[in-house]
């Protein structure tokens, strides 16, 4: 910081043991972000007469104060609620900057006593969430710095390097010692390009790949057999059930060769300990719950979560037992107008319900997030956003996509200028995340935010007026009975030490003996077991055991002579989060060659008389995007591949999501962003 109190750098923790001092390429230049002279820095609201939707961007707004915007935002949900009731307002936020107090808090009380409609967070991770308890109780994983140890890293669907770079240096160490790192995705990523082996697999048909290397691993008894007897239920049943997936099945279903899917089988089968890094990639198809199912069965096969830098890693956020009760006040819904809970609008849904009109959303509050460029089928969200008759209010750092179509603007901090406390998906540390500068503008966090709308619509719980660090000592269950793993976190400790590691997750210093989530039971299932069967899924109707079916919108699915013979990958930028950052020169420069491209097998390109660079349209009935032609075979034929972006900054306004669908996954109400046929046109032919 330099004396006018300005940050001058940000810079990673030497002595924390897993970033160990380095940063992604997109947070080393999170000052950019800071400081970016388009930064919202005052509330505004729409000017009259200034339709909604992007090409105005400030000059659509006018200033006002906070005490106007608080004011105007307070009375306004008063006269929906009173006409409409209070579900029909709709909160829309998703991770921002991550905190977890930011991330859910005093907004979520709000909304409870306001009696709003419910939002089913399942834009990311729901749908591998759900799989992942039902194998075993609790997502846990291998830990990041375990991963040095491993002898075989299966990277499933996960671009460790674009996108948890993290986790890389602990690959590169187990590589150094011998490591073999194979990566099974349907595109080239950084990561891929850097394995040993990239098994380039069909999107959609993981599922079936998992069956197949269980089938050869039950025939060929490269089990842990006494591992198995003690800790998993359903074997037997999972051992028939795997018969059917034969290799050469495996390879009609996937395009992986059945002796690829062998020697897969048996390199995982004989490796120990060998880790499998599973990102959320997986699950974002129709199928991805029972993918994300078959796979994590995998390592309780062989046994590999008895060995230091075996198992798997999906995430780690099961191991913070916060006090999310106490911050989110959930109880608070009795008191609301509604006296019983809103009802639950699925986030991926928004198109839907900003259209439904037997149960309108009149209101919408959106805050954390950008859905106008990261909601799938976005021609029916953005027609929702755009209707008149809609409130909608935008807490942003930036004049997003979203914020185009707000009628009140409200300026957000960055985590720089704000006090909070974090979890984590891909490590086991609780941190204090301390302010470093005074907001900049008149920007508020979302804590402060709700805190005064709940004073202005007259809320009297004194919960409304917990203070940041009070919120904190709730999530850590200080004064109440801490459990375990956070047995002594208090705040004071963390101004003391900002990291401290889960207790009871570390090394027993007695024994030397590593720390490991799953060695040995019991598991939070409802067997007590790792479940290969799953009488609780059976109960809501889903197949007990993992199946493979083709996604319905995919070429092996059920429209086989479907117009959209081309599956789209509508992927995440490697230099961007989401559609963050994808507004600053630096990044954008980082990403130069991505922005607006297609990238196209070289075959399906000639078979179309498409050149490399050329401007193309890629269409289906959600409609038609223009992107430039990058010939690569980075993907494989029939494969296609685009990235986010701020849709304003791409050629035809509108991004890669104008091309996904409602559709959801088979568990948890998640997206199917990568189940998406589309074909491809030259763009001045017709
Ligand atoms: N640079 C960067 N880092 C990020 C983010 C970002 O936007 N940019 N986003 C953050 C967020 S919110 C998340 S959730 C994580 C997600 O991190 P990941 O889960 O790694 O994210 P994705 O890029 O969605 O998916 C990973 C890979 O899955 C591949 N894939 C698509 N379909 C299939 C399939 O059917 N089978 C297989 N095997 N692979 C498939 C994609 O091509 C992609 O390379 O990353 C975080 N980190
Ligand atoms: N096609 C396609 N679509 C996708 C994905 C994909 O891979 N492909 N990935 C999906 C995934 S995994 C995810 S997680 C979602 C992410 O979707 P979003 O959560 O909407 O993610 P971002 O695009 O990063 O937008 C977050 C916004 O929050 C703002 N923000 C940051 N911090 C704060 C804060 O403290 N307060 C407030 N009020 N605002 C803040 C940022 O400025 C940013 O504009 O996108 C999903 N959409
Ligand atoms: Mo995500």
């Amino acid at each position: 910081m330099d004396e006018a109190g300005k940050a001058t750098r940000v810079q990673g923790d030497p002595a924390h043991p897993v970033t160990r001092g380095f940063l992604c390429g997109k947070v080393a230049k999170y000052l950019d972000r800071v400081y970016a002279p388009d930064r919202l820095l005052y509330p505004m609201r729409r000017r009259k007469g200034a339709p909604k939707g992007p090409g105005r961007e400030f000059a659509a707004f006018e200033r006002i104060s906070w005490d106007e915007a608080l004011e105007e935002i307070a009375a306004r949900l008063k006269t929906v609620s009173a006409e409409f009731g209070p579900e029909s307002i709709l909160p829309y936020s998703y991770a921002g900057s991550i905190g977890l107090l930011t991330y859910g808090s005093m907004d979520r009380r709000f909304f409870h006593r306001l009696g709003a409609s419910q939002l089913d967070r399942t834009i990311c991770s729901t749908t591998g969430g759900e799989a992942y308890l039902s194998v075993y109780g609790q997502k846990l994983g291998t830990d990041t710095e375990d991963f040095r140890h491993a002898r075989l890293i299966v990277a499933w669907g996960a671009n460790i390097h674009g996108n948890n770079i993290h986790l890389w240096p602990f690959v590169e160490e187990a590589r150094r010692n011998g490591a073999k790192l194979v990566v099974i995705d349907p595109y080239e990523t950084r990561t891929a390009a850097l394995a040993d082996w990239h098994i380039s697999i069909r999107p959609g048909t993981d599922a079936a790949l998992a069956l197949g290397m269980m089938h050869v691993l039950v025939r060929d008894g490269l089990l842990d057999e006494a591992y198995i007897r003690e800790n998993t239920h359903g074997f037997e049943r999972l051992a028939a059930h795997v018969k059917q997936y034969e290799p050469e099945v495996v390879e009609a279903a996937t395009g992986v060769a059945a002796a690829d899917v062998e020697r897969l089988a048996r390199m995982y089968g004989e490796t120990q300990p060998a880790a499998i890094r599973m990102n959320y990639g997986v699950q974002r198809s129709e199928n991805g719950g029972a993918a994300a199912r078959a796979i994590l069965m995998l390592p309780a096969l062989t046994g590999a979560w008895k060995y230091r830098g075996g198992g798997a890693q999906l995430s780690t956020s099961g191991g913070f037992p916060w006090d999310k009760a106490a911050l989110e006040r959930p109880d608070l819904m009795a008191s609301s107008p509604l006296g019983r809970p809103g009802r639950v609008v699925n986030m991926v849904l928004l198109g839907q319900a900003l259209a439904d009109r037997e149960k309108p959303v009149m209101a919408m509050f959106v805050y954390n997030s950008n859905p106008a460029a990261v909601a799938p089928d976005q021609a029916a969200v953005l027609r929702g956003l755009a209707r008149e008759d809609l409130f909608t209010v935008v807490h942003e750092q930036f004049l997003t996509d979203t914020v185009d179509y707000a009628d009140i603007v409200l300026p957000a901090t960055t985590f720089l200028e704000q006090r909070d406390i974090q979890g984590a998906y891909g490590h086991y540390y609780v941190q204090l995340s301390n302010q470093a500068i005074e907001p900049v503008g008149e920007s508020r966090p979302n804590t402060w935010v709700f805190a005064e709308l709940a004073q202005r619509m007259g809320f009297e719980e004194p919960c409304f007026r917990d203070s940041v660090d009070e919120m904190i000592r709730q999530a850590l269950h200080e004064g109440g009975k801490q459990p375990k793993q956070l047995r002594g976190i208090t705040l004071e400790l963390l101004e003391e030490h900002p990291m401290q590691r889960l207790r009871g997750t570390e090394d027993s210093e007695e024994t030397g003996r590593a720390w490991l989530p799953f060695a040995q039971g019991p598991f939070a299932t409802p067997s007590g077991k790792i479940e290969f069967y799953s009488e609780t899924l059976e109960a809501q109707g889903l197949d007990a055991m993992p199946a493979f079916y083709p996604p319905k919108e995919s070429r092996g699915g059920v429209d086989k002579d479907s117009r959209y013979p081309l599956e789209f990958l509508g992927r995440k930028a490697d230099n961007y989060m989401n559609s963050t950052f994808a507004n600053l020169p630096g990044h954008q420069k980082l990403e130069t060659g991505f922005n607006g491209v297609l990238e196209m097998h070289p075959e399906d390109a000639e078979a179309r008389g498409i050149a490399d660079g050329a401007l193309v349209t890629v269409w289906n009935d959600r409609g038609e995007l223009q992107l430039m032609a990058k010939l690569s075979r980075r993907v494989g034929r029939g494969v296609v591949a685009g990235r986010l972006h701020w849709n304003k900054l791409s050629h035809s306004g509108r991004n890669v999501n104008l091309l996904t669908g409602q559709h959801l996954a088979d568990m948890g109400g998640g997206p199917a962003f990568y189940s998406v046929l589309v074909e491809v046109r030259s763009a001045d032919s017709l």
